[in-house]
């Protein structure tokens, strides 16, 4: 049995992409691990947030867990602010992280570019998300593409905590799903489909209706060859539909390729938004009804507590390793 960590930004409501890229592989690999899986509000606030708006998403985020598979009696379901060891091993990471490797991230790269006011959290994003990894003893973290690179920068600071101060990190490894692991605007089939899109029309939300997943599906970008073949390169509109039909429906995209030989895009399109509804109806009926319901908050404090008892654990060692604090005369 393995330890599993992953988390999600509660920024806004989440994508199909974050559905098969990441929460998907979470349900999977919940069955035989012992899984903790967060909702990272602290790295949410990096960027501007609204306050109502964030509470809002906290809560729909940790239902959307729990409606997409999640079964927080199996894992550890909590909210990142409600562990300040997080924050407190963050800190400790951060003192041995280096200004030059945290500006090589291209996630803050990409956040940064063309802002005149950029957090200072913004830049030290990455010893934080180690922190909620490191806490845990984690041996496997299931994200999307997006997130190697912070990945390799935590097993960078593990590696360095437990050389300079003393052998407590486990050095975790990275689980990227072999389809689906970075899901395409529906827009602008060479960037990635992110929640904070501003065109709504390139994005799948989990919980748009089904009316919205048809007429954003029948609109997406492809090409004017009209061949359904999967070809990242000269077809991403078309190769990023296929994915998607693929996980949704558990047929493989060369079975794919042959049932629409001889279709257009038109019937692809078609079949494609009703498989993505089919798998989302179940979710969202759970959703709805979770979202108002007392239980949510039972969970999130059982959530809460057994990941806090974890967490002081390891922080302890940390804190004895790098000589914080004192050692009492009895
Ligand atoms: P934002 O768009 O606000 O930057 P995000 O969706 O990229 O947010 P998170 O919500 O923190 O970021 O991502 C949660 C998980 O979803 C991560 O494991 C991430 O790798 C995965 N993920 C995000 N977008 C995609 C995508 N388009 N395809 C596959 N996986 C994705
Ligand atoms: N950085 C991630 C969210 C995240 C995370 C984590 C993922 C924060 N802490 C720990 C895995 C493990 C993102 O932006 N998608």
């Amino acid at each position: 049995m393995k330890r599993i960590f992953s988390g999600i930004q509660p920024s806004g409501t989440l994508t199909l992409g974050n559905y098969l890229g990441a929460m998907k592989q979470f349900v999977e690999l919940q069955a035989d691990n012992e899984c903790f899986f967060c909702i990272v509000d602290e790295h949410a606030i990096t960027v501007p947030q609204d306050r109502l708006k964030l509470r809002e998403n906290i809560k729909s985020l940790a239902a959307l867990y729990i409606a997409s598979g999640i079964d927080p009696t199996k894992s550890v379901l909590f909210i990142q602010s409600e562990v300040p060891a997080h924050t407190q091993l963050g800190w400790i990471l951060q003192s041995i992280s280096y200004i030059g490797e945290l500006e090589r991230m291209t996630q803050f790269k990409d956040k940064s570019k063309g802002k005149e006011a950029v957090s200072a959290g913004l830049l030290t994003y990455p010893p934080l998300m180690a922190a909620d990894i490191l806490l845990y003893g984690t041996d496997i973290v299931p994200v999307g593409e997006d997130q190697k690179q912070h990945l390799e920068l935590t097993r960078d600071l593990a590696h360095r905590f437990n050389s300079r101060f003393n052998d407590i990190f486990t050095i975790p490894e990275v689980s990227i799903p072999k389809v689906g692991a970075r899901i395409m605007s529906l827009q602008e089939p060479t960037k990635k489909m992110s929640k904070s899109d501003e065109n709504q029309k390139a994005v799948i939300l989990m919980l748009d209706s089904e009316k919205q997943i048809e007429k954003k599906i029948k609109s997406a970008v492809t090409d004017s060859e009209g061949i359904v073949k999967f070809d990242k390169e000269n077809k991403p509109g078309i190769s990023n539909l296929l994915s998607i039909y693929s996980i949704c429906s558990g047929q493989s995209i060369e079975e794919l390729e042959e049932k629409y030989r001889d279709s257009g895009y038109g019937e692809f399109k078609q079949d494609t938004a009703n498989v993505v509804i089919e798998t989302l109806r179940p979710i969202q009926e759970r959703y709805h009804e979770l979202i108002n319901s007392e239980e949510l908050d039972d969970l999130l404090d059982q959530g809460a507590e057994k990941a806090n008892i974890a967490a002081n654990r390891m922080l302890t060692k940390a804190k004895k390793a790098i000589g914080l604090g004192r050692v009492k005369k009895k």
